[in-house]
Protein backbone atom coordinates (compact mmCIF):
# COMPACT_ATOMS: atom_id res chain seq x y z
CA UNK A 1 0.00 0.00 0.00
CA UNK A 2 1.20 3.45 -0.96
CA UNK A 3 2.23 5.40 2.33
CA UNK A 4 0.22 8.44 3.13
CA UNK A 5 1.47 11.88 2.32
CA UNK A 6 0.75 14.59 5.29
CA UNK A 7 0.53 18.15 5.92
CA UNK A 8 1.43 20.14 8.61
CA UNK A 9 -1.01 22.43 10.10
CA UNK A 10 -0.06 25.26 13.37
CA UNK A 11 -3.16 26.30 15.35
CA UNK A 12 -2.04 29.73 17.21
CA UNK A 13 -4.02 32.27 19.76
CA UNK A 14 -4.01 33.45 22.74
CA UNK A 15 -4.23 31.00 25.76
CA UNK A 16 -7.90 30.14 26.82
CA UNK A 17 -9.42 30.75 22.94
CA UNK A 18 -10.28 26.96 22.96
CA UNK A 19 -7.42 25.73 20.34
CA UNK A 20 -7.07 22.84 22.45
CA UNK A 21 -10.72 21.70 22.75
CA UNK A 22 -11.39 22.43 18.55
CA UNK A 23 -7.88 20.17 17.86
CA UNK A 24 -9.52 17.46 19.97
CA UNK A 25 -13.37 18.11 17.84
CA UNK A 26 -11.90 17.96 14.69
CA UNK A 27 -9.67 15.13 15.19
CA UNK A 28 -11.88 13.32 17.73
CA UNK A 29 -15.23 14.20 16.40
CA UNK A 30 -15.61 14.51 19.88
CA UNK A 31 -15.60 17.49 22.78
CA UNK A 32 -12.70 17.31 25.03
CA UNK A 33 -14.26 17.55 29.07
CA UNK A 34 -11.70 19.31 30.67
CA UNK A 35 -8.84 20.88 28.69
CA UNK A 36 -5.52 21.51 30.67
CA UNK A 37 -3.47 24.56 29.50
CA UNK A 38 -1.27 23.18 26.73
CA UNK A 39 2.49 23.56 27.98
CA UNK A 40 5.00 23.78 24.67
CA UNK A 41 2.59 22.10 21.52
CA UNK A 42 0.89 19.19 21.49
CA UNK A 43 -0.05 17.50 18.00
CA UNK A 44 -3.21 15.43 17.15
CA UNK A 45 -3.35 13.81 14.01
CA UNK A 46 -6.78 13.78 11.07
CA UNK A 47 -7.32 11.49 8.08
CA UNK A 48 -8.57 13.78 5.78
CA UNK A 49 -10.04 12.79 1.92
CA UNK A 50 -8.68 15.31 -0.47
CA UNK A 51 -11.17 16.06 -2.94
CA UNK A 52 -13.60 14.34 -1.96
CA UNK A 53 -16.11 12.90 -4.40
CA UNK A 54 -14.37 13.32 -7.65
CA UNK A 55 -11.92 10.93 -9.40
CA UNK A 56 -8.66 13.12 -8.03
CA UNK A 57 -10.21 11.82 -4.21
CA UNK A 58 -6.96 11.13 -2.16
CA UNK A 59 -6.02 9.97 1.68
CA UNK A 60 -3.49 12.43 3.00
CA UNK A 61 -2.57 13.00 7.24
CA UNK A 62 -3.46 16.14 8.70
CA UNK A 63 -1.12 16.87 11.37
CA UNK A 64 -2.82 19.79 13.91
CA UNK A 65 -0.04 21.51 15.83
CA UNK A 66 -2.12 22.90 19.33
CA UNK A 67 0.89 25.66 20.22
CA UNK A 68 0.26 26.91 23.75
CA UNK A 69 -1.14 30.03 24.53
CA UNK A 70 1.07 31.22 27.21
CA UNK A 71 2.84 34.42 26.79
CA UNK A 72 5.16 32.93 29.11
CA UNK A 73 6.56 30.43 26.07
CA UNK A 74 6.75 32.66 23.25
CA UNK A 75 11.04 32.90 23.30
CA UNK A 76 10.57 28.87 23.03
CA UNK A 77 7.43 28.26 20.55
CA UNK A 78 9.14 28.98 16.80
CA UNK A 79 10.95 25.90 17.21
CA UNK A 80 7.41 24.32 16.12
CA UNK A 81 6.50 27.10 13.17
CA UNK A 82 9.32 25.98 10.83
CA UNK A 83 8.04 24.34 8.13
CA UNK A 84 4.31 24.79 7.57
CA UNK A 85 1.62 24.23 5.35
CA UNK A 86 -1.19 26.05 7.02
CA UNK A 87 -1.84 28.07 9.97
CA UNK A 88 -5.20 28.44 11.52
CA UNK A 89 -5.86 31.52 13.71
CA UNK A 90 -8.21 30.77 17.01
CA UNK A 91 -9.74 34.05 18.51
CA UNK A 92 -12.74 33.88 20.94
CA UNK A 93 -15.81 35.69 20.65
CA UNK A 94 -16.02 36.68 24.43
CA UNK A 95 -13.05 38.15 24.29
CA UNK A 96 -12.14 41.07 21.88
CA UNK A 97 -8.45 41.20 22.37
CA UNK A 98 -7.87 37.75 21.23
CA UNK A 99 -9.26 38.43 17.76
CA UNK A 100 -6.72 41.68 17.96
CA UNK A 101 -4.19 39.72 18.66
CA UNK A 102 -4.42 37.28 15.98
CA UNK A 103 -1.79 39.70 13.94
CA UNK A 104 0.59 39.04 16.21
CA UNK A 105 0.16 35.54 16.34
CA UNK A 106 0.59 35.59 12.69
CA UNK A 107 3.57 37.82 12.64
CA UNK A 108 4.96 35.42 15.06
CA UNK A 109 4.20 32.29 12.79
CA UNK A 110 5.75 33.72 9.49
CA UNK A 111 8.65 35.64 10.99
CA UNK A 112 9.63 32.77 12.27
CA UNK A 113 9.14 30.52 8.59
CA UNK A 114 13.07 31.18 7.67
CA UNK A 115 11.51 33.11 4.53
CA UNK A 116 10.84 36.27 6.38
CA UNK A 117 13.94 37.46 8.18
CA UNK A 118 13.88 40.48 6.48
CA UNK A 119 10.71 41.80 8.72
CA UNK A 120 9.78 44.79 9.75
CA UNK A 121 8.36 46.09 13.37
CA UNK A 122 4.86 44.93 14.49
CA UNK A 123 3.57 48.38 13.33
CA UNK A 124 4.57 48.10 9.90
CA UNK A 125 2.98 44.79 9.48
CA UNK A 126 0.97 43.86 6.91
CA UNK A 127 -1.09 40.61 6.57
CA UNK A 128 -1.93 40.84 3.38
CA UNK A 129 1.53 42.02 1.94
CA UNK A 130 2.56 38.91 3.88
CA UNK A 131 -0.34 36.19 3.25
CA UNK A 132 0.13 37.38 -0.51
CA UNK A 133 4.15 36.82 -0.46
CA UNK A 134 3.83 33.57 1.28
CA UNK A 135 1.10 32.09 0.00
CA UNK A 136 0.36 29.98 2.99
CA UNK A 137 -3.30 29.01 3.49
CA UNK A 138 -5.08 30.57 6.57
CA UNK A 139 -8.26 29.81 8.01
CA UNK A 140 -9.72 31.45 11.11
CA UNK A 141 -11.73 30.11 13.64
CA UNK A 142 -14.16 31.88 16.08
CA UNK A 143 -14.73 29.86 19.24
CA UNK A 144 -17.37 30.76 22.10
CA UNK A 145 -20.42 31.05 19.45
CA UNK A 146 -22.30 29.23 22.42
CA UNK A 147 -21.71 32.34 24.50
CA UNK A 148 -21.73 35.09 22.05
CA UNK A 149 -25.25 35.84 22.13
CA UNK A 150 -24.60 39.30 20.13
CA UNK A 151 -22.58 37.14 17.36
CA UNK A 152 -25.52 34.70 17.10
CA UNK A 153 -28.19 37.04 16.61
CA UNK A 154 -26.80 38.72 13.72
CA UNK A 155 -28.30 37.90 10.32
CA UNK A 156 -24.65 38.93 8.75
CA UNK A 157 -22.22 37.73 10.91
CA UNK A 158 -19.13 39.83 9.97
CA UNK A 159 -15.58 38.15 9.44
CA UNK A 160 -13.01 39.22 11.78
CA UNK A 161 -10.69 42.10 10.20
CA UNK A 162 -7.92 39.71 10.08
CA UNK A 163 -10.05 36.87 8.12
CA UNK A 164 -10.75 39.93 6.05
CA UNK A 165 -7.34 40.89 5.71
CA UNK A 166 -5.80 37.50 4.86
CA UNK A 167 -9.10 36.53 2.15
CA UNK A 168 -9.34 33.47 4.51
CA UNK A 169 -12.97 32.07 5.56
CA UNK A 170 -13.97 32.11 9.38
CA UNK A 171 -15.88 29.55 11.09
CA UNK A 172 -17.98 30.13 13.82
CA UNK A 173 -18.54 27.28 16.63
CA UNK A 174 -18.95 25.70 20.12
CA UNK A 175 -16.20 23.49 20.32
CA UNK A 176 -18.37 21.38 22.96
CA UNK A 177 -20.95 20.54 20.19
CA UNK A 178 -20.36 17.55 18.34
CA UNK A 179 -22.44 19.17 15.69
CA UNK A 180 -20.58 22.18 15.32
CA UNK A 181 -18.70 20.47 12.76
CA UNK A 182 -21.23 17.36 11.77
CA UNK A 183 -20.73 16.77 7.87
CA UNK A 184 -22.37 18.38 5.69
CA UNK A 185 -22.60 21.79 7.45
CA UNK A 186 -21.62 24.86 6.46
CA UNK A 187 -18.55 25.10 9.19
CA UNK A 188 -17.60 21.81 7.95
CA UNK A 189 -17.46 22.46 4.39
CA UNK A 190 -15.43 25.16 5.14
CA UNK A 191 -12.93 22.69 7.12
CA UNK A 192 -12.57 20.45 4.37
CA UNK A 193 -12.14 23.12 1.52
CA UNK A 194 -9.05 24.41 3.97
CA UNK A 195 -7.46 20.95 4.41
CA UNK A 196 -7.80 20.57 0.44
CA UNK A 197 -6.07 24.24 0.07
CA UNK A 198 -3.53 22.92 2.34
CA UNK A 199 -2.43 19.84 0.17
CA UNK A 200 -3.14 21.67 -3.35
CA UNK A 201 -0.29 24.08 -2.08
CA UNK A 202 1.79 21.71 -0.62
CA UNK A 203 1.43 19.16 -3.26
CA UNK A 204 0.09 20.56 -6.54
CA UNK A 205 1.23 24.00 -6.53
CA UNK A 206 3.03 25.42 -9.55
CA UNK A 207 6.07 26.43 -7.41
CA UNK A 208 6.41 22.54 -6.68
CA UNK A 209 6.82 22.16 -10.55
CA UNK A 210 4.07 19.43 -9.99
CA UNK A 211 1.06 21.41 -11.33
CA UNK A 212 -1.81 19.12 -12.47
CA UNK A 213 -4.30 22.21 -11.80
CA UNK A 214 -3.10 25.58 -11.73
CA UNK A 215 -5.87 27.17 -13.04
CA UNK A 216 -7.41 26.49 -9.85
CA UNK A 217 -5.12 27.34 -7.34
CA UNK A 218 -6.35 29.88 -4.87
CA UNK A 219 -5.13 34.33 -5.17
CA UNK A 220 -5.28 35.60 -1.71
CA UNK A 221 -3.97 39.02 -1.77
CA UNK A 222 -5.25 40.93 -5.08
CA UNK A 223 -8.96 40.01 -4.77
CA UNK A 224 -9.40 41.97 -1.56
CA UNK A 225 -8.65 46.07 -1.21
CA UNK A 226 -6.51 47.18 1.66
CA UNK A 227 -8.41 47.98 5.04
CA UNK A 228 -7.38 49.96 7.84
CA UNK A 229 -7.66 48.31 11.11
CA UNK A 230 -10.31 49.02 13.54
CA UNK A 231 -10.78 48.12 17.28
CA UNK A 232 -14.62 47.73 17.10
N1 LIG B 1 -18.53 27.68 26.22
C1 LIG B 1 -17.45 27.34 25.49
N2 LIG B 1 -16.29 27.06 26.13
C2 LIG B 1 -15.22 26.72 25.37
C3 LIG B 1 -15.29 26.65 23.94
N3 LIG B 1 -14.07 26.31 23.48
C4 LIG B 1 -13.28 26.16 24.56
N4 LIG B 1 -13.96 26.40 25.70
C5 LIG B 1 -13.43 26.37 27.08
O1 LIG B 1 -12.40 27.33 27.20
C6 LIG B 1 -11.38 26.87 28.11
C7 LIG B 1 -10.01 26.92 27.45
O2 LIG B 1 -9.98 25.99 26.36
P1 LIG B 1 -8.63 25.34 25.79
O3 LIG B 1 -9.03 24.50 24.64
O4 LIG B 1 -7.85 24.70 26.87
O5 LIG B 1 -7.85 26.67 25.32
P2 LIG B 1 -6.42 26.76 24.62
O6 LIG B 1 -6.55 27.77 23.56
O7 LIG B 1 -5.94 25.42 24.22
O8 LIG B 1 -5.48 27.36 25.79
P3 LIG B 1 -3.87 27.20 25.97
O9 LIG B 1 -3.56 25.75 25.90
O10 LIG B 1 -3.56 27.80 27.30
O11 LIG B 1 -3.23 27.99 24.87
C8 LIG B 1 -11.81 25.47 28.52
O12 LIG B 1 -12.47 25.55 29.76
C9 LIG B 1 -12.78 25.04 27.43
O13 LIG B 1 -13.73 24.09 27.88
C10 LIG B 1 -16.55 26.96 23.31
O14 LIG B 1 -16.71 26.95 22.08
N5 LIG B 1 -17.58 27.29 24.13
MG1 LIG C 1 -4.38 24.26 24.80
Amino acid sequence: MAAIDKVKIIVVGDSGVGKTSLTHLICHQQPIGNPSWTVGCSVEVKLHEYKEGTPNQRRYFIELWDIGGSQNHQNTRSVFYNPTNGIILVHDLTNRKSQQNLQKWLQEVLNKDGNHSKSKSFDDFDPEQFVGSTQIPILVIATKFDLAAEVRSSVHRRSSTIAEECGADEIFLDCHQVRSLAAGSSSSVKLSRFFDKVIERRYYSAREGISPDKRRLPVYSSQYSPKFYHND
